[in-house]
């Protein structure tokens, strides 16, 4: 059995990106010289409902397959009639857009302390956009359940860099499944699949962590069980009661991660920035996974008085929305401000993350300090 830490040195990276422009028009891409297959969206990005498709995260654990159009999607197991769909044949069903976030779950995985290993995204490793596809439910309606289906196996046409590493093989549950907002999707922001986002044809599971939304789907299994291995039984796992920072977690405490919980993230100032007196706006994002947002608020004095932003989008489950908090600052000097997102509940954020042996869903209070000047 391949041990975690060797896993992630085959993809071990900082998931830091640089912006470049391409020498076509004025687009920017996002470059990443010693792994292109982690690529974080910049943080001045997350100021805005729809994250531009060529500054969107990619993270692929093992590389893109080579692009074929022509792929099939076999979808077998506890099925009356098996199916084998390309393209064209998923096109007859009919055709959804919806909103969603994809997030990957170990997004400000570098934010939790202790640290621990894996890719060290900040907050990048996150974007949202318009997905465009057939629903999971039509598909798996038109093959015919069995009794006794339970969970949808998921892998695509990505391969291990050798064959002693596990392949990437994800599960839902099927009630996850058979979820209208359950895609396979062949459109992001209007435009067909990127190859780096999953072409022909990806899962879209809204309001999960991005490791459900497999990419170059080519192999869906309706099984009683859940599968067994690497990426399932030891990979994208959280403690099943909360565990002290630093503590050592056996896998029988721990349950598969799905939903990422509530958290804010400010795009705008940048930490560190400058800006002029007068009129001081902090810009950024609310999430959370399968709730819809309540309430976003600012503190500009350390948490001590907390002040409601103004909301931008629908509310809704898998979706963002953009907070925004405009004030005056008539002198110059240091200004931080703070922010914490509500669910419609009423539950909130921690001020601190729950921390977890492989740094998922850091979703703590998000600080960013600026410098008014004259
Ligand atoms: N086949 C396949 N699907 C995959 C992955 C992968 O390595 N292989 N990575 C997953 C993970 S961990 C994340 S966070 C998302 C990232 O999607 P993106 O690259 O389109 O942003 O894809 C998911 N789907
Ligand atoms: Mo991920």
């Amino acid at each position: 059995m391949i041990r975690r830490r060797e896993l992630l040195e085959l993809g071990a990276c900082a998931a830091a990106s640089t912006l470049v422009r391409s020498s076509f028009a004025d687009e920017l891409l996002l470059q990443h010289a010693s792994a292109p297959q982690n690529l974080a969206t910049p943080l001045e990005f997350l100021d805005r409902l729809i994250t531009p498709t060529p500054v969107f995260f990619v993270r692929s654990h093992f590389g893109p397959p080579a692009l074929d159009p022509a792929r099939r999607l076999r979808i077998s197991g506890l099925l009356r009639t098996p199916l084998e769909l390309d393209a064209a044949a998923l096109r007859r069903f009919p055709e959804v857009t919806l909103p969603a976030v994809l997030q990957c779950a170990g997004n400000g995985r570098a934010l939790h302390e202790p640290r621990v290993p894996g890719i060290q995204w900040i907050h990048g490793g996150m974007g949202q956009a318009t997905w465009t596809g057939v629903r999971l439910a039509d598909v798996l309606g038109r093959a015919g359940l069995l009794p006794g289906a339970e969970h949808v196996w998921l892998a695509g046409a990505d391969l291990p860099p050798k064959p002693s590493v596990p392949r990437f093989l994800r599960s839902i549950p099927l009630a996850r499944a058979l979820d209208p907002s359950t895609l396979i999707a062949y459109r992001m922001n209007g435009e067909p699949l990127s190859l780096a986002h999953g072409a022909p044809f990806r899962l879209v599971v809204p309001g999960w962590a991005g490791d459900h939304w497999v990419k170059w789907l080519n192999d869906l299994r309706v099984q009683k069980d859940e599968p067994e291995g690497f990426y399932y039984q030891t990979g994208y796992r959280l403690p099943i009661e909360p565990v002290a920072p630093g503590a050592s977690v056996p896998p029988e405490k721990t349950r598969p991660l799905t939903t990422f919980p509530v958290k804010s993230i400010i795009a705008q100032p940048l930490d560190g920035s400058r800006k002029p007196v007068g009129e001081q706006v902090i810009v950024g994002v609310a999430l959370s996974g399968e709730k819809a947002i309540g309430k976003v608020e600012v503190s500009l004095d350390g948490g001590a008085t907390w002040r409601t932003a103004a909301l931008e989008g629908d509310a809704g489950p898998g979706r963002w929305q953009v907070f925004r908090h405009a004030f005056t600052a008539a002198t110059p000097g240091p200004k931080r401000a703070i922010v914490r997102a509500y669910e419609a509940s009423g539950a909130t954020q921690p001020e601190k993350a729950a921390w977890n042996p492989s740094g998922y869903f850091w979703n703590g209070w998000h600080a960013v300090s600026w410098e008014v000047t004259a």
